[in-house]
């Protein structure tokens, strides 16, 4: 396996990168099995923005994934997956099955009507049929847009819509830990304002009774008994769409995330192997949900596309007890271990009793991923996981950016803890101040940008090029924006600060305040509301909600199980605000705005530096707000 092997080698790489990027990256896509191949490797224009890789190329993402290997490890496990019940059976899928698996579902969904540049919304649990559903829509060049089983009808219905998906893959229900997810019912009601909608797809999982609707709803195991084994790999064009993810934003609609073909499948190739220093045979576990760019990236793509055998958990780390992910790594021999701060944090809570069991001796590598990860927890991670023997890759990526993009290569970047430390190749990284200057030399902190494309990055948001234009790329003429703060230290080792934009990561999910405060507001009595974050020693990120009633209800109480109720409704338990205030008046400029930097002060417990509220419309407002705060 070629990967980069000494900390001189990725210096010499990371120079030839970005003195001959296009030589670089095309060596990179000899590599893979292409229909044709392309004519130029990159066109480009950040201002419009027009980024185009391996232009006239041709391939299929899932002839990479699968068939290439078929003849070298076709025996070999590709998905490994490990139920949320331990008592039920593991399943093993080899690389043969699961290209037969694919190609049978791709036939079911042409069977039901699907064709290249369909928009199809899978909405399963974590399952093997999960990946299958989508590698399928890949091999007939549908596109999926996988929503997370954590939102609720009304962010579905906003999903479906906004991409005008022809069919929902879904199942009756998911376990997570002691619940049922009842996904289909979750499905029914978000298609009553869903036109674009003709076929749904039912996998079944929990045998939950469910109503099949005539002539929209077919059972997966039905349709997968009549069609045959055989699906020729349609042929796309390297720019062609792979799929969308929607991400949150600071408005209240989510973006659709548009990622393409060529591109995304030479980026998480190439991340995966370099990053997590992949070694044939090693069983790689990501614990994110593939709901979320994370688990496209390295529970499904990456892995499969370096021939790797990846884990995949149904489950919750805390169930049946907080000692399961030691339990599963155990298990399985696990090698490479992939899970977010927010994870660490909470088991480190429960204590040690739940780690000290398990023998973990098949580790070699630990990473993380989804928001800083703070020293203490850090610490705990390389202590008692991987037993001070394990290097940690602090991964900075985003949704948008396809791939990690500032890590440590385990085992070969010196780290630091709470760093991500260097650029992988293929990533420059400037920091700027707010008027947009770069910022040169170590020792700076400022706004993090990249000022060349790399072929994992985000083409367009779906059915809206000028909100892409103006969210990444308007800010820093010339540059793409991340939305995040950032330092370089005095050795030039990145560290990232947090978002300096209107959304929070909560438990790792990214949620923006104003999708967060639409779904407060669906309560009846609920006339306006704000969201802001406050720091949370497990989440990262609490949500606070400062919310105005049209009427005096003295139920308060009642009225904030209400809101929470409402909420997860409308937008899923992820988004269930941790503290709600009753409040007369928000902060206002006389322009309207609302003062969020006032409302974090208080929900921070930062009284003191409230700042400047002559601005006001009424300062009066903020001494009431003072006053009842929710510490
Ligand atoms: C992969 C993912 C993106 C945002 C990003 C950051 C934060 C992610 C790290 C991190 C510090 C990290 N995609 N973030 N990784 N912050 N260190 N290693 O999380 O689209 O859901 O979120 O997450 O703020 O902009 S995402």
């Amino acid at each position: 396996m070629k990967r980069i092997n000494t900390f001189e080698q990725y210096e010499r790489e990371y120079n030839r990168s970005v003195l001959a990027p296009e030589e670089f990256w095309a060596e990179q896509a000899e590599q893979f099995t292409w229909k044709k191949k392309w004519d130029k490797v990159l066109d480009w224009n950040f201002d419009e923005p027009q980024i185009n890789w391996f232009v006239n190329g041709k391939l299929n993402i899932t002839e990479n994934a699968l068939d290439r290997h078929l003849a070298s490890i076709g025996n070999q496990t590709a998905i490994l997956w490990e139920p949320n019940n331990p008592n039920e059976q593991a399943r093993e899928i080899s690389y043969n099955e699961l290209h037969l698996e694919v190609c049978k579902f791709a036939n079911v969904l042409k069977n039901n009507g699907a064709k290249k540049g369909d928009r199809i919304c899978i909405y399963l649990p974590m399952v093997p049929e999960l990946a299958i559903a989508m590698l399928a829509c890949a091999r007939i060049g549908a596109v999926h847009s996988v929503v997370f089983g954590g939102f609720s009808f009304k962010s579905l219905t906003d999903r479906i819509t906004d991409s005008e998906c022809s069919m929902v893959i879904t199942s009756d229900g998911g376990f997570r830990g002691t619940k049922d997810i009842p996904l289909k019912s979750v499905v029914d009601e978000a298609l009553e304002s869903c036109p674009s909608v003709n076929k749904v797809v039912v996998l079944q999982r929990t045998g939950e009774h469910i109503v099949m609707q005539p002539n929209r709803d077919v059972w997966w195991h039905d349709e997968i008994k009549i069609v045959s084994g055989d699906c020729p790999a349609e042929t796309m064009d390297a720019e062609d769409i792979l799929f969308i993810l929607y991400t949150s934003g600071s408005t209240g609609k989510p973006k659709g995330v548009v990622h393409t073909t060529a591109g995304y499948m030479i980026y998480t190739d190439y991340t995966f192997r370099n990053v997590f220093q992949y070694n044939e045979g090693d069983v790689f576990w990501c614990t994110a949900d593939v709901g979320w760019i994370t688990g496209h990236s390295y529970l499904v793509y990456g892995p499969l596309l370096a021939g790797a055998t990846t884990l995949m958990f149904e489950g919750i780390p805390t169930y049946p007890d907080a000692g399961r992910f030691w339990s599963v790594i155990d298990k399985h021999k696990v090698n490479i271990f992939y899970t977010a701060p927010t994870a660490i944090r909470s088991l480190q809570a429960l204590g040690l009793a739940f780690v000290t069991p398990y023998k973990l001796d098949s580790l070699r590598v630990l990473g993380s991923v989804g928001e800083p990860i703070n020293e203490e927890a850090w610490h705990w991670y390389d202590e008692n996981i991987g037993k001070k023997n394990c290097p940690i890759v602090d991964t900075y990526w985003q949704t948008e950016t396809g791939g990690i993009m500032i890590s440590p290569l385990a085992g070969i970047t010196k780290t630091k803890p709470g760093y991500a430390t260097f650029p992988l190749p293929g990533i420059q990284p400037v920091l700027v101040d707010e008027k947009g200057n770069e910022l040169q030399g170590n020792d700076v902190e400022g706004r993090l940008c990249i000022k060349f494309p790399w072929p994992g990055i985000i083409r367009t948001t779906y059915g809206n090029h000028q909100r892409a234009k103006e969210t990444y790329f308007n800010h820093y003429k010339g540059y793409y924006f991340t939305g995040d703060g950032c330092k370089r230290d005095h050795e030039g080792y990145y560290r990232i600060t947090g978002r300096v934009d209107d959304v929070l990561k909560v438990s790792g999910h990214l949620l923006g305040t104003a999708e967060i405060e639409n779904a407060i507001n669906e309560h009846k009595d609920i006339v306006e509301s704000a969201v802001v974050g406050f720091p949370h020693d497990i989440k990262g990120y609490g949500i606070y909600a400062f919310v105005i009633c049209d009427h005096e209800r003295n139920d308060t109480d009642n009225l904030k199980k209400e809101i929470v109720e409402t909420v997860t409704k409308f937008m899923g338990p992820i988004a269930k605000p941790d503290k709600i205030q009753i409040v007369k008046g928000l902060p206002k400029t006389r322009s309207g705005k609302i003062m969020r930097r006032i409302l974090r002060k208080i929900a921070e417990n930062d009284l003191s530096n409230i700042g400047d509220t002559s601005t006001l419309l009424d300062p009066a407002v903020v001494d009431e707000i003072k006053a009842g705060a929710i510490i």
